[in-house]
C-alpha cells in the first residue's frame, strides 16, 4: 500500500514534463494512469472490503468467543446435570441391588416353603397308602375270621381260628377238624404242612407221624422212595455207609459169607459149587435129569457130591424158588430131603437129622394120602408148595451141595 502511495506520487511528477514527451508516448501514458488509477480504486475498494471484512471477522471471533464462552457454561451446566444424573443413577443402581438381593432372599424362601410343601404332599400321600392298606387289612381280617381252615390247619369248628397241623402230620383238606399223622415211609419236618413227604431213597420210616426218616444202617440200602425198611446187602457185596441206595459187590473171587455186611474186609476169597450145582448164597443146587423115587434120588446126589436139598429158611426158600423159575431143562417136580419115614408126622432131613424148622404146606397137605406119603417133595403145580408124596413115585430129584 505503501509502496503503491510512493509509485503514485512518481507518476503525477512526471505529469509536468508532458510537452517533452511525443504526443503518442502521452496518450498512451495517460491511458496507461488511467489503468493504474483504477487498479488503485479496486485496491481502494479491496482494502475497504478487508477492513469491513476484517471487523466482520473480529465481529464473528468475539461472537466465536462468546459462543465459546456459552458453550462452556452450557457444557459446565450439562457436566452437573450428567453428574446429578449419575448420582441418580447409582442411586437407583444402590436401590436396585437391596431390590434384588431381597428379591433372591425372596426367591430362597418360596423354595423353601416349596420344598417343605413338597415333604408334606409326600406325606400325606404315603399316610393315605397307609390308611387304605390298613383298610384292606381290616377286610380281609374280617373274612378271614369267618373262613374255612386251609390246607395244613385245622380247629375244632374247622373255621377261623385255625391252629397249624403239628410236625409229622398234615391236613390236605380245608375246612378241617383235625390233622392227619404221616403215614409209614412218609415225614413232615414243618408244621402246617398240607402233605408228608416220602422218605428218601437210602431211607425209610416204620412209624407214623415222623418227623424225619431214618438213615438205612451200615450194610443195607433202599433204592425206593416212600420206604418202611431198608434191605440188607446181598451176600457178595457190602456197604460201610449209612443212608445208601445200593451195596458194593465184592472184588472178583471174593464174597462175603452173610447178608448185610458192613466193611470190605467182610470180602473173603471164596470157594466154588462142584461143576454142575448153581451156587445160591453160600450154597450149591443141581437138579438130576432123570426121575428116581426118593431113595433113589438121595443116592443119586451123594454119587454127583450132595444130598437132597434141606431149606432151612424162607429165604433160601425164595431164592431157590427165583433160580427154578429160570431153569431152562425140563423137569417135573422136585424130591427135597424132608421124611417122615421114621416117625408118621415127624417130619426131618434126615442128612442132618434137623426138624423141618421152615415148611412151605400146600392147601391140605401134608395128607399122608393112603397112608403112604412119608417124602417131601415141591410140588411144581402149585408154584413148588410142600407136598408129602409116596417115596417110591419117581420125580427130578433136587440136590444140594456145600461150597468146597
Ligand atoms: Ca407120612
Ligand atoms: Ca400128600
Amino acid at each position: 500500500m505503501f509502496l503503491l502511495y510512493v509509485l503514485l506520487l512518481s507518476l503525477s511528477g512526471a505529469d509536468t514534463q508532458e510537452h517533452t514527451l511525443s504526443d503518442t508516448i502521452y496518450k498512451e501514458l495517460i491511458e496507461d494512469v488511467g489503468v493504474l488509477k483504477y487498479k488503485h480504486d479496486l485496491l481502494v475498494k479491496r482494502i475497504q472490503d478487508l477492513e469491513i471484512s476484517q471487523g466482520q471477522v473480529r465481529l464473528d471471533l468475539k461472537e466465536c468467543i462468546d459462543d465459546v464462552k456459552r458453550i462452556s457454561i452450557d457444557k459446565v451446566q450439562e457436566n452437573t446435570v450428567v453428574q446429578e444424573k449419575i448420582a441418580s443413577h447409582e442411586k437407583n443402581l444402590e436401590l436396585l441391588k437391596s431390590v434384588l438381593h431381597s428379591t433372591r432372599k425372596n426367591i430362597e424362601s418360596v423354595y423353601t416353603a416349596l420344598y417343605h410343601q413338597k415333604l408334606l404332599t409326600q406325606y400325606l400321600r404315603g399316610n393315605e397308602d397307609t390308611l387304605a392298606r390298613l383298610s384292606k387289612l381290616e377286610t380281609h381280617l374280617s373274612a378271614i375270621s369267618q373262613a374255612p381252615c386251609v390246607a395244613g390247619f385245622y380247629s375244632s369248628t374247622g373255621l377261623a381260628p385255625c391252629t397249624l397241623c403239628e410236625i409229622g402230620s398234615y391236613q390236605a383238606s380245608v375246612g378241617s377238624t383235625s390233622c392227619t399223622p404221616c403215614g409209614v415211609g412218609s415225614y413232615q419236618a414243618s408244621a402246617g404242612s398240607s402233605f408228608c413227604t416220602p422218605c428218601e431213597a437210602g431211607s425209610y420210616q416204620a412209624s407214623v407221624g415222623s418227623s424225619s426218616c431214618t438213615l438205612c444202617e451200615m450194610g443195607s440200602y433202599q433204592t425206593s422212595v416212600g420206604s418202611t425198611s431198608c434191605t440188607p446187602c446181598e451176600v457178595g457185596s457190602y456197604q460201610a455207609s449209612t443212608g445208601s441206595i445200593s451195596c458194593t459187590a465184592c472184588d472178583a473171587g471174593t464174597s462175603t459169607t452173610a447178608m448185610g455186611s458192613t466193611a470190605d474186609t467182610d470180602c473173603t476169597v471164596v470157594s466154588s459149587c462142584p461143576s454142575g450145582y448153581h451156587r445160591l448164597g453160600l450154597k450149591c443146587y443141581a437138579i438130576i435129569r432123570a426121575r428116581f423115587t426118593w431113595l433113589e434120588a438121595q443116592e443119586t446126589c451123594r454119587i454127583f457130591g450132595g444130598y437132597l436139598a434141606e431149606i432151612k429158611d424162607s429165604s433160601e426158600y425164595s431164592q431157590i424158588k427165583k433160580w427154578l423159575a429160570q431153569v431152562t431143562i425140563p423137569f417135573s417136580d422136585l424130591w427135597i430131603g424132608g421124611s417122615d419115614l421114621l416117625i408118621e408126622g415127624q417130619w426131618v432131613y434126615p442128612g442132618s437129622t434137623a426138624s423141618l424148622n421152615y415148611t412151605k404146606w400146600a392147601g391140605k397137605q401134608p395128607d399122608n394120602y393112603q397112608n403112604n406119603e412119608h417124602c417131601l417133595e415141591l410140588n411144581r403145580g402149585v408154584d413148588f408148595d410142600y407136598n408129602d408124596k409116596s417115596c417110591s413115585s419117581k420125580v427130578n430129584p433136587l440136590c444140594e451141595s456145600r461150597l468146597t
